[in-house]
């Protein structure tokens, strides 16, 4: 783990960016600006604070979060990448040990670059292939991802085939939103795309409604859209929206109560204060790239007063 002192020698600007120890001691940048506070983990590159000046925080986070070596942080933006969920039976490598969303998540990115801009700051982090990642996925791969925190949150994801054969891989932002009640939230964008039903054994469903609620666990791959989403929330008196390029999935997910219960890194009563809109290439989405080649997915999320 590459420490703060020796990060903020190379990288820090006074007043705007530096590292610290974030929680359980994992290496964390913090972007202050007057327009923003972002706070980003080199643990999985992980976007996990974005608050806008005079605004609630935009991410949830999990009070019961894990922050250590080997897991996923629970909330802000995990990077979901080389697949989305369980990992494909595949004889070529050891799937008994794949993550669920992938490795990247768990890996520590490298730091590249910290900008200063007029309205925010910038950090470029980097991953690459490995003998440990190839134990999971045998491309040769090069990933840039640039985190802009200024009025809005801009998350840009480059993956580049560095080697001599089609690459194939799923990819998400997996971004957790943070809300007042989501028993009062509606989400505008998905009107009549078609979205496979995750509570529903991922049977083919239209969204005929303009409008997505949620009375129960929701767990949906809209496809073939690359619409934005607005995210409505009378209860916080605000509406966060998520537009994308590079992107024709996008994923809603709220786990309701059972869901919750489940898992232990998620409070029991935290469903009503989050909901998921992640910003992906999932499923028959899923990307190939030819050697050389480089395809970049990027989410802007914005609040709308
Ligand atoms: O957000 C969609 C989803 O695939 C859900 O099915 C749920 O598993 C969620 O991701 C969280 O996954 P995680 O591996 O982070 O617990």
């Amino acid at each position: 783990m590459t420490d703060p002192i020796t990060l903020n020698n190379q990288f820090a600007i006074p007043n705007l960016a530096t590292f610290d120890a974030g929680k359980g001691g994992l290496t964390r940048l913090t972007l202050k600006s007057p327009a923003a506070t972002a706070e980003v983990y080199l643990h999985g590159a992980h976007v996990t604070r974005f608050d806008p000046r005079d605004q609630p925080p935009v991410l949830f986070m999990s009070a019961l979060s894990h922050f250590q070596p080997g897991k996923a942080i629970r909330g802000g933006v995990p990077i979901c990448f080389p697949w989305f969920g369980p990992k494909a039976p595949d004889t070529k490598t050891a799937d008994a040990q794949a993550p669920a969303h992938g490795f990247a998540r768990l890996m520590e990115w490298n730091v590249d670059s910290v900008t200063a801009l007029k309205t925010g700051a910038s950090v470029v982090l980097s991953l690459a292939s490995s003998p440990e990642t190839k134990t999971l996925w045998p491309a040769d791969f090069s990933a840039k991802y640039t985190v802009t925190a200024a009025e809005q949150l801009t998350l840009s994801l480059a993956v580049t085939n560095t080697g001599t054969t089609p690459a194939k891989f799923e990819e998400a932002l997996h971004t957790y939103l943070s809300i007042g009640d989501i028993e009062a939230v509606s989400i505008e964008g998905l009107a009549n795309a078609t979205y496979l039903d995750k509570m529903n054994a991922a049977t083919p469903t239209p969204q005929d409604d303009p409008l997505i609620r949620f009375t129960a666990e929701n767990d949906r791959v809209y496809l073939d859209t690359q619409s934005a989403c607005t995210v409505r929330d009378p209860a916080l008196g605000r509406q966060i929206r998520i537009a994308k390029t590079g992107s024709h999935t996008t994923v809603i997910w709220n786990p309701w109560i059972a869901k919750a219960k489940a898992m232990s890194d998620f409070g029991d009563s935290e469903w009503p204060a989050m909901v998921c809109v992640e910003t992906c290439n999932v499923a028959d989405y899923a990307i190939t790239l030819a050697p050389g080649a480089t395809h970049t997915l990027t989410a802007t999320i914005a609040t709308l007063r």
